[in-house]
Parts: C-alpha cells; structure tokens; sequence
C-alpha cells in the first residue's frame, strides 16, 4: 500500500517514450522538493522498450520509490520497488483481466519486489484514449457510477488492494468527482486517479472525493512548473 498513513499523495507518470533522461536530470530537483511520493514507469504503448533503463535512471537519480505500472508482460524490471500489476476490470478482455499476468508471473515472483493488486478501471473521458485502443474495451460511462461502484467492489471482494480509476493518459476531461466519491463510499481499499488532471483545483476536486493518490503525466511533461503547485495542493 502507497498511502498507508492517510496521506494524500502525489504519483508521477513517466512515460520512457515521452521522458528522455536529460528531461528527467533538469526535473529532478524540482520532483524531490515538491516531495513527489511515487513514480510510475510503463505507457500502454511503447516505441522503445526502454523501462528498465528509466527505472534505473530514477533509482539512481533520487529516493523517491519507483513503480512499474506495466501496459504489457514487456514492462518488467526487477530493479524498480514494486508493481501496480493490473487487472483491467471494467473491460472484457480476458487478455488484460488475466492472461498477461499469468505471463509475468514468473518475472514478477523472481523480481522480490513489492506487488500491489489492482483493479484498473477505465471510465469515459469523451474521446478514445491510447489505452482505451489498445486494450480493445470499453470504458465505464462517466455518468454511470453505479456500474463504477459494483465493479470497484467486485475488485476489492476479489481481494485487489487498489483500485485505479482512469480517464486515460491526456484525457479530455479527469474521472468526476462524483464517480471517485460513489466508490469510495463503497469501498476500503485506497483509490488512485489518473488521466486529465491538469490544474491543483482539479487534483484537490479529486482528493475531496475519495482519492488518495493522484496520478499525473502529461501536464507536468507540458509544464513542469505546475509540478510543485500541485503537489502543494494535494499534501495540504
Ligand atoms: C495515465 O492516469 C495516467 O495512465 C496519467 O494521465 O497523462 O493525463 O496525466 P495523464
């Protein structure tokens, strides 16, 4: 668990297609001042298969603890602290809900690392995403959080330790906040939210519904400036 002390937190997408190493050493400093808590490695695309390389990079550069947030078997590495390895629940692709998994079984026991079952959760954002392609399913309605709901506590009755409800990498618009409240309302286990969220109001708008732990990407590969602001925003 990343927010085991009730502390909203803030988690850095680094996508290794759209990062290079010299981005990340002028952004570093700014990461380890706005007390970033995670970083997240993998893209459900990759052009170049290049985690591992990142994650060292990461590990080397600074504290902060790294995860592997895997869009395929391909995005292991046993040199990151730990896997969100997901299961994506709201679709219907036995692919994504477990054969890939079976397939990283072997890699992930002998990486010894930290693993953290997740429900991955794709919830409309009004234009098709990268992962909403590429995974071949069909994201929650936004408007529909009872389907939310029931698919959220269908995860944590399974025995998942998370639950990600995702808009998509540079989605349109963030998860709404009362789809994030409805399942918190209905489950214990800690949510992460990803996709869209761009300014501190909408990180905060996220936090007050439910989430404890935030997750951002492009708009701070578009700004880095914004990084501090809205880390400030969440740990306050
Ligand atoms: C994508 O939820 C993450 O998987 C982050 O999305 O790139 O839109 O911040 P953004």
């Amino acid at each position: 668990m990343i927010s085991s002390n009730n502390r909203k937190k803030l988690a850095v997408l680094i996508d290794p297609d759209k990062t290079s190493k010299e981005q990340l050493q002028i952004v570093f400093e700014i990461y380890i001042r706005a007390k970033v808590d995670v970083f997240l490695v993998g893209s459900s695309l990759l052009l170049r298969n290049s985690v591992c390389e990142v994650v060292e990079f990461l590990k080397q550069n600074t504290t902060i603890p790294v995860y592997l947030f895997p869009g395929n078997i391909m995005q292991v590495c046993s040199k990151a602290d730990g896997i969100l390895l997901l299961s994506l629940i709201s679709g219907r692709n036995p692919e994504l809900l477990i054969g890939q998994q079976v397939l990283a079984a072997p890699s992930i026991k002998a990486a010894n690392f930290d693993v953290i079952p997740t429900g991955y959760m794709l919830i409309d954002s009004g234009k098709t995403t990268s992962v909403e392609y590429m995974s071949n399913t069909k994201p929650i309605p936004s408007d529909k959080p009872d389907i939310a709901v029931c698919t959220a506590m269908a995860g944590e009755q399974l025995g998942m330790k998370a639950v990600y409800l995702e808009a998509g990498s540079g989605a349109k618009k963030p998860v709404p906040a009362e789809l994030i409240a409805a399942v918190r309302d209905s489950i214990e286990v800690e949510i992460w939210v990803g996709g869209g969220i761009k300014t501190p109001q909408a990180a905060i708008e996220a936090c007050n519904a439910g989430a404890d732990v935030i997750v951002i990407g492009t708009a701070f590969e578009q700004s880095p400036e914004l990084i501090e602001k809205i880390a400030t925003a969440i740990h306050q």
